[in-house]
């Protein structure tokens, strides 16, 4: 079906699927490793990409082809790159984007191993950066060199919550001849769209909202340029981290119902962010969706919802924080995120164990911040597990 003018919730449900010669309703799982050619023409003319059609599941597969053309409708792009997991994708947009001593502008709150990456192996061949708070765009001006050819922004950012205006930054970045890459895996393309906004490359871990079910890891890379998307395709078919027939199945089923859980969700952490900020012994809590959230009304603007992520710390710090996690029972002491379920963990010691002190605190990752990631549960059963495990203070 035809997708391309209809709505989000039908794209959901039928975008990349163009039916199956069995009658299937959805996409089989075409679980081989290798395609048979009709003859030495056709393959030769496959691999010359003289026509369309499947060779090698590295290179393309049916059931995750149906899945990047899939999310390349939600985000509105050029087309979708499936890999083994969001770091997968993280990595082949690097690799794609930059050469030998390119310099990358990044907001500094990103998912610890994206950072890694960058400051620990990029660096090895002579990629150089510089990390910032990309919420204050004079910070971000004033990072860029001329060696500078990519700007990666993670909004909202894990797990400091920044937010940055995509529109902006997609300004600043091509003002400095310089491509605009988001990670939008806190959002989900239900509340945020940033090649709508500018973007030239999105990217998420799919093993989070897209999957929804904690029972993948995965990622994908929309590009918004046929030129863009050849290009980080050749990088991911090179480095072989393709996504497998199997789980590009199942975060097809999970994507059908991606509105209903982030409606869901966000709702109950609307909720709970407010019960939060109403403790005593709670410090502080950042939420996109509260008042106090100091980019709540860019926020607003550039998202269609505020998401299920919270960050709070507790008046009694890191220890207080580590006894309410040893004591939460409905919520799980895990990391990730985006799934029906509710979790909780502390970026400090796990996530972002592997930045430095100094860099988590510049970051706004303080030792005392708890992450917690709002399920689909019922909100009383969730406000009784916070409550009770707070009992202590
Ligand atoms: N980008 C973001 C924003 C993430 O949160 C993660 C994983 C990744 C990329 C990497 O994706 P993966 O390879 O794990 O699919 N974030 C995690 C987290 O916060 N807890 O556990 C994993």
């Amino acid at each position: 079906m035809d997708t391309k003018n209809s709505g989000f919730h039908t794209k959901l449900i039928h975008a990349g699927f163009h039916g199956d010669p069995t009658g299937a309703v959805n996409v089989p799982i075409y679980q081989s490793s290798t395609f048979a050619f009709r003859n030495a023409a056709h393959g030769a003319s496959l691999f010359a990409g003289d026509e369309e059609g499947y060779i090698y599941t590295r290179i393309g597969n049916p059931t995750i082809r149906a899945l990047e053309d899939n999310v390349a409708e939600l985000e509105n792009g050029f087309g979708g790159i499936a890999t083994s997991s969001g770091m997968g994708a993280v990595s082949t947009v690097f690799v794609a984007l930059l050469s030998a001593n390119d310099h990358v502008v990044s907001t500094d709150s990103v998912y610890g191993p994206s950072r890694g990456l960058v400051e620990n192996h990029l660096s090895r061949f002579g990629v150089t950066s510089t990390f910032v708070n990309t919420s204050k765009l004079d910070d971000v001006e004033s990072a860029f060199r001329p060696q500078t050819k990519v700007l990666y922004v993670e909004t909202p950012a894990n797990p400091s919550m920044q937010v940055t205006d995509i529109k902006a930054a997609a300004e600043l970045a091509h003002a400095h001849n310089c491509l605009l890459v988001v990670d939008n895996t806190f959002a989900s393309p239900y509340l945020q769209k940033p090649l709508d906004l500018g973007a030239d490359v999105v990217l998420h871990s799919v093993t989070k909202f897209l999957n929804g079910h904690a029972d993948i890891v995965g990622g994908i890379i929309v590009a918004n340029t046929k030129e863009l998307y050849k290009r980080i395709r050749s990088l991911m078919i090179n480095f072989g981290c393709n996504m497998d027939p199997h789980q590009a199945f199942l975060v097809l089923r999970g994507i059908k119902t991606l509105a209903i859980r982030v409606e869901r969700a966000q709702q109950n952490a609307m909720a709970i962010a407010r019960w939060l900020e109403n403790d005593p012994r709670v410090a502080w809590v950042r939420y996109i969706g509260l008042e106090s959230h100091p980019q709540h009304e860019l926020a607003k603007r550039q998202m269609s919802g505020f998401g299920a992520m919270i960050s709070f710390e507790l008046k009694g710090g890191l220890e207080a924080g580590r006894q309410m996690m040893d004591r939460v029972r409905l919520a799980t002491l895990a990391v990730s995120l985006g799934g029906v379920e509710t979790l909780i963990e502390h970026p400090a010691s796990m996530t972002h164990a592997g930045m430095s002190s100094e860099n988590r605190e510049a970051a706004g990752i303080g030792d005392g911040l708890v992450r917690y990631a709002v399920g689909i549960e019922d909100l009383e059963d969730l406000i009784a597990d916070l409550k009770q495990a707070l009992e202590a203070y």
